[in-house]
């Protein structure tokens, strides 16, 4: 090891909610460690997707770190589900209230990872040229950051601005007086395709495959319900962490839906729409399992649609034929209603697709759209990518990438670690849970990080690593999850198949939160079962079995 590379006990990728998380632990625990941000601040997705529109689904009293009453306390949500903007602010309260910003190296892009199995140590080097070195590499690189462009024929030819939802600019775009097209029909393209509307003097939307796109319905929280939660913030802690979600949702009907008549069956339905956010996805228990009950709740939505869009041949196209929750729900405003307008055309790709973008626009196999401008609202390579990006070589030269076959044959323990990568981790790493309040799920993985890495410092262990077997138990964990799920049976980034060319696999935890945490805690209290862990004082401890 050179004498000019630093030594650090951690290196971050990343100054998300993970990041800057992991950093202050780390910290407060007397350990040196840095963060490496590609972005220009902290904020992680929040700090790129700032496309016209972007907002959270879950509500914001939520959507908030809870490790610290403090923090908790000192700040206030201006609306239930909040935008970007507010987001990025929080985030920067964040970044301030921990005073981590001096730990966080920002427009540095990590460009390799490499374990150096002599030393024990990562040899990190940076887009800046240099090179540290840390006993504990963690990514916190967010599962849905690597951005899914699709190639299209005459790509290069485009004269026009292009887009992506997922990489925003930071100057302020503008599009009176244009013609746009949004490409894709998921949660950002909902979000952005009625406030783009507002402005430009054209939008054409290139639909493959419908969504269905329940109502937000936004607005401020009632009256002293955000001063109660405060008040209370160990009810708080405690219903977020006994809900199966990571935050209550509102109450289901326990009964299936094929126990009610037709008309029980709207009146549910309709309550439920008209409640807003994710009651609809709830009403029953059985809407995710029984075919009958699903086809129910998605002829409702169906319905609705027919009835709010006027043109009968457009409504139509926008009627979702995939079982509703196949992919994740959508909460929009105004998505339906933008259809209506005499400026917005929707054209179905599934039955005339792209063939080619032109210098000034988009054809199809039937028609020629002039555009000046198009957004790509078609999501994220998801779960793997983000880390594969990094290079990472583990023990005896072995890629992170190889291992995972470019994504192919994803494996890992728990979503945070892997046989062959020791001392590293990886904060909501893939085949993490997704039907999840994410930042919930970064503090479940951070703490157990952050608790085994000062086991190791107590009990003198200098390399932490999961075994085949406990790699082996989680995939099939998960994999016996996922069998015959209604979320295997449609491609989306829930199981990769969202990529052009790209199988369906087991990319997420489909399991609850509640399950998932179990399983960390079971790991912890019986020594780090299912760990390899090997000291210099003590002699090696092997703890193949997993629960
Ligand atoms: O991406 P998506 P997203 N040609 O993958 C289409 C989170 N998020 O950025 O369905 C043409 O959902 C694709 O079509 P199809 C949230 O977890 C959260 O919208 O594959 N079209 C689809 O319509 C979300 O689930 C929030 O047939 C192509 C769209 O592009 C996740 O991010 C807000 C195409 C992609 O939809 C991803 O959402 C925003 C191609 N080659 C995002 N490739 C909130 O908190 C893809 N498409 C609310």
């Amino acid at each position: 090891m050179g004498n000019q590379i630093k030594q650090l006990d951690a290196v971050i990728v990343g100054a998300g909610f993970s990041g800057m998380y992991m950093l202050h632990m780390l910290r407060e625990k007397g350990f040196t460690a840095k963060v490496f941000e590609a972005g220009g601040s902290v904020g992680g997705t929040w700090y790129w997707n700032r496309y016209p529109g972007a907002c959270c689904d879950v509500p914001s009293v939520y959507y908030s770190f809870t490790f610290s009453e403090k923090l908790y306390k000192n700040w206030t949500w201006s609306s239930k589900l909040p935008y970007q903007e507010e987001i990025l602010q929080y985030l920067n309260y964040v970044a301030d209230s921990l005073k981590v910003r001096d730990g966080i190296q920002l427009n540095t892009k990590v460009t390799s990872a490499v374990y150096n199995e002599q030393e024990n140590v990562w040899n990190i080097k940076t887009s800046d040229g240099n090179e540290v070195c840390a006993k504990y590499f963690i990514t916190a690189v967010g599962s849905l950051s690597a951005a899914n462009t699709p190639s299209i024929p005459g790509m290069e030819n485009f004269k026009g601005e292009t887009y992506h939802t997922g990489h925003w600019p930071h100057e302020p775009v503008s599009f009176k007086g244009k013609k746009v097209a949004v490409i894709g029909t998921g949660s950002s393209a909902v979000q952005t395709i009625p406030v783009v509307a507002e402005e430009a003097e054209k939008l054409t939307v290139f639909q493959r495959t419908p969504s269905y796109v329940l109502p937000a319905r936004n607005g401020k929280y009632p009256p002293g319900f955000v001063e109660d939660l405060k008040e209370n913030f160990d009810g708080l802690q405690r219903q977020m962490n006994e809900s199966p979600a990571g935050f209550p949702v509102e109450s289901r009907v326990l009964r299936s839906a094929l126990e009610d008549t037709p008309e029980e069956r709207y009146e549910n339905y309709k309550k439920a729409w008209e409640m807003g956010g994710w009651a609809l996805g709830g009403v029953y228990y059985d809407t995710t399992t029984n075919d009958q009950s699903n086809e129910y709740a998605s002829e409702f939505v169906r319905n609705v649609i027919r009835e709010t869009v006027t043109n009968p041949k457009t409504a139509e196209m926008l009627c979702p034929t995939i079982p509703i929750w196949g992919k994740r729900l959508i909460l929009g405003t105004n998505y339906y209603e933008t259809f209506n307008r005499d400026h917005v055309d929707l054209v179905s790709i599934k039955e005339t697709p792209i063939v080619e973008l032109t210098e000034n626009g988009i054809r199809t196999s039937d028609n020629f759209y002039q555009v000046d401008a198009i957004i790509f609202a078609t999501g994220y390579d998801a779960m793997a990518a983000p880390i594969m990006k990094l290079d990472v070589i583990g023990r005896n030269g072995l890629s992170l990438r190889e291992k995972w076959q470019d994504g192919l044959n994803v494996s890992t323990c728990l979503g945070i670690t892997n046989v062959g990568f020791p001392n590293m981790f990886s904060v909501w790493g893939p085949q993490s849970p997704v039907f999840a309040n994410i930042p919930k799920i970064i503090e479940i993985n951070s703490e157990w990080v952050m608790d085994l890495i000062e086991y190791c410092r107590t009990n003198d262990i200098d390399v932490v690593e999961t075994t085949d077997t406990a790699e082996a138990k989680w995939m099939n964990h998960i994999n016996s999850v996922a069998e015959g799920t209604i979320f295997m049976k449609v491609d989306s980034w829930y199981n990769g198949a969202n990529i052009d060319g790209m199988p369906k696999r087991v990319l997420t935890y489909l399991g609850d939160v509640l399950t998932y945490r179990k399983q960390f805690d079971d790991i912890a209290e019986n020594g780090y079962r299912g760990f390899t862990l090997t000291g210099s004082k003590p002699t090696m401890t092997i703890r193949e079995e997993m629960s």
